[in-house]
């Protein structure tokens, strides 16, 4: 293990902050920029360094990681270091999207910087613990000298050359977390629309299912990948008529709990249209298609 390398970090946020913290705690000579003063004080405590300008910031470390609040902040607040970002490498933890990404290393290499861009995949409490996870992509070379410090932060994830990847995977996740958690709270609408329902005693049966669901992800996922129709999970591999019978049992139950039902009424649309196809079965690569705008 080599002697842990100086990096400054330029917001500090509730991320930012989390992620300064994890490199002064790995041993890492830690500058620190934040735009409102105050927000660097229990860092410099732990040792951290505070800088009085981006630029200074920047000339501090040869590695410099950003998580600031859009894109258009990070272009804002680092063009007047861009003489300073010459021979060093960013890393762009700020959330974004894959052509934001992209953009964003057209202009950092015109400054002659390196440039990685990331998608933390934690929240501040679990920055730099097993769980969590950091994706990377941009040039392998980059990622590689300077795995060892990003490696502090959680697991180093590399993706790929294309700098769009990790934002996109990084949407990718954080959009199933967010259909997962609307799904939750359409079905605890629905369990306590009942007198005797209850949020609580539903969702002990909630997560043990969810989590036993989440198991098949994996055979879909490699139907998909192989686009055939067979791998998956033989008892999830229903015909299509008992498909369609259960998703309007469950567009009948929505409605009459009282709840909005927009979801399955799309999906018995999308059903009954397959069935009129002459199609018997509901495979994962269909599943995918039919959410492409352009299916082709
Ligand atoms: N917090 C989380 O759980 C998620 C986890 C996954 C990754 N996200 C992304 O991280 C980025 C920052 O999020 P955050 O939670 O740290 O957000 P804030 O605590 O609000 O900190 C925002 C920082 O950005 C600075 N900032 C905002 N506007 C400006 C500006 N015009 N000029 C300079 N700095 C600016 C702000 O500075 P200040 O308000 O303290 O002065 C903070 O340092 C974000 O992409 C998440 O999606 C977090």
């Amino acid at each position: 293990m080599s002697t842990p390398a100086p990096v400054t970090v330029i917001g500090l946020g509730e991320m930012g902050h989390a992620l300064a913290t994890a490199l002064l705690d790995a041993g890492h000579p830690t500058t620190v920029w934040n735009r409102s003063a105050g927000k660097d004080d229990a860092l410099v405590e732990r040792g951290a360094v505070r800088a009085a300008s981006v630029e200074e910031a920047v000339l501090a470390s040869p590695l410099t990681v950003v998580c600031l609040l859009d894109y258009d902040v990070v272009r804002t607040l680092m063009s007047p270091a861009a003489d300073a970002l010459r021979g060093r490498t960013l890393v762009n933890l700020t959330n974004g999207t894959p052509d934001q990404a992209r953009e964003t290393e057209v202009w950092a290499t015109g400054l002659g910087a390196d440039y990685l861009d990331g998608g933390i995949m934690a929240i501040p409490s679990t920055v730099a613990t097993p769980q969590a996870f950091v994706l990377y992509s941009g040039e392998e070379r980059h990622f590689a000298a300077h795995r060892e410090t990003l490696e502090a932060l959680g697991a180093a994830t590399y993706l790929g050359r294309d700098v769009g990847i990790a934002s996109l995977y990084d949407l990718a996740l954080l959009s199933a977390m967010d259909m997962m958690f609307a799904g939750f709270f359409h079905s605890v609408a629905m369990a306590t629309s009942h007198k005797e329902g209850s949020a609580t005693g539903f969702t002990e049966l909630l997560v043990p299912w969810l989590t036993n669901m989440a198991q098949v992800m994996p055979a879909f996922a490699a139907d998909v990948d192989a686009d055939r129709a067979s791998g998956a999970e033989p008892a999830l591999a229903q015909g299509l008529d008992v498909v369609l019978a259960g998703t309007r049992n469950m567009l009948g139950a929505t409605r009459d709990a009282g709840v909005r039902a927009d979801f399955f009424e799309r999906s018995v649309a999308e059903l009954e249209k397959r069935i009129a196809e002459g199609r018997t079965a509901y495979t994962g690569p269909d599943a995918v298609r039919a959410l492409r705008v352009d299916p082709a």
